[in-house]
């Protein structure tokens, strides 16, 4: 039996624009090198392709700088896609860019019409249900719009808690298996994984509990050895990618793909 939670035959990316320099970010610890950044997706495309995926490449979209974090914009699951409503005002256009791509891949495209907000990066689709964590760019409009749609494909949405100051519900947590979380301390005491196996990244480590089970892959951010270790011990092949021009912007493993 496959998982589409972490099986894929297909994924949508997109190169970063040298506007990437403008990219919202929470706090600012200096700007993003474009070299590096397309150094890192190209190490990232060959990584998803390496598992037999086909990627679908996107082009920059110079008015965009955010336009590489395609996983806002949309949600997508077996039965279809739904085109997300950005709560960034500056990512609300990228939507518009990513429609006719997915109108191409999906018999049913829906969309989040509004007037709540949801990204991508708020959503983890486990399989068994669809965790949604409220944060600056997810309200509960938006949640109640998109209960609505996956309800009517059979998909149960749980709400879930968002710990405060971080930007999206997945920048803390990563689906690895049918039942097991990569998660921050902070998230998982939550309570919010009951009933799966929860790895917490090491102390120290929290950025690394954006990773991306893809295929036979953990897509999995360099530079935290212990989270990466553990992971390894646990019997997933870790692919550790560069993201520090990634994080600059707040961006890591899951917001550079869209995964189906
Ligand atoms: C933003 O603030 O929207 C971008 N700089 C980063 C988006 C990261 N996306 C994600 O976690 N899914």
């Amino acid at each position: 039996m496959t998982n589409p939670s972490f099986e894929f035959s297909r994924a949508i990316t997109r190169r970063p624009a040298a506007s990437i320099i403008d990219g919202l970010r929470a706090e600012d610890t200096g700007s993003p090198s474009l070299t590096g950044m397309l150094a890192a997706h190209q190490a990232y495309v060959a990584a998803l392709k390496s598992t037999g995926a086909q990627v679908i490449e996107l082009d920059p979209l110079e008015a965009f700088p955010d336009a590489v974090f395609v996983e806002d914009t949309a949600l997508c699951l077996p039965q279809g896609a739904i085109l997300m409503r950005p709560g960034a005002p500056s990512r609300m256009g990228e939507v518009a860019h990513m429609a006719p791509v997915l109108r191409d891949c999906y018999d049913d495209l829906r969309e989040i019409k509004g007037p709540g907000h949801i990204e991508g990066g708020d959503i983890l689709v486990t399989g068994r249900e669809v965790l949604v964590g409220r944060s600056d760019r997810t309200d509960a409009a938006g949640v109640a719009e998109l209960a609505e749609i996956v309800g009517e494909w059979g998909h149960s949405l749980r709400e879930v808690f968002t710990p405060p100051g971080v930007l999206h519900f997945k920048t803390d947590c990563s689906l690895m298996d049918a039942e097991t979380i990569l998660s921050t301390k902070r998230l998982s005491a939550s309570g919010c994984f009951d009933g799966y196996k929860v790895l917490d990244v090491a102390e120290g480590e929290e950025a690394a509990a954006n990773a991306i089970r893809f295929n036979n892959l953990v897509l999995f951010p360099a530079g935290f050895p212990r989270t990466a270790e553990m992971l390894s011990n646990a019997g997933y092949e870790v692919v550790e990618i560069d993201n520090s021009d990634c994080a600059k912007l707040d961006g890591g493993m899951s917001c550079l793909s869209l995964r189906f």
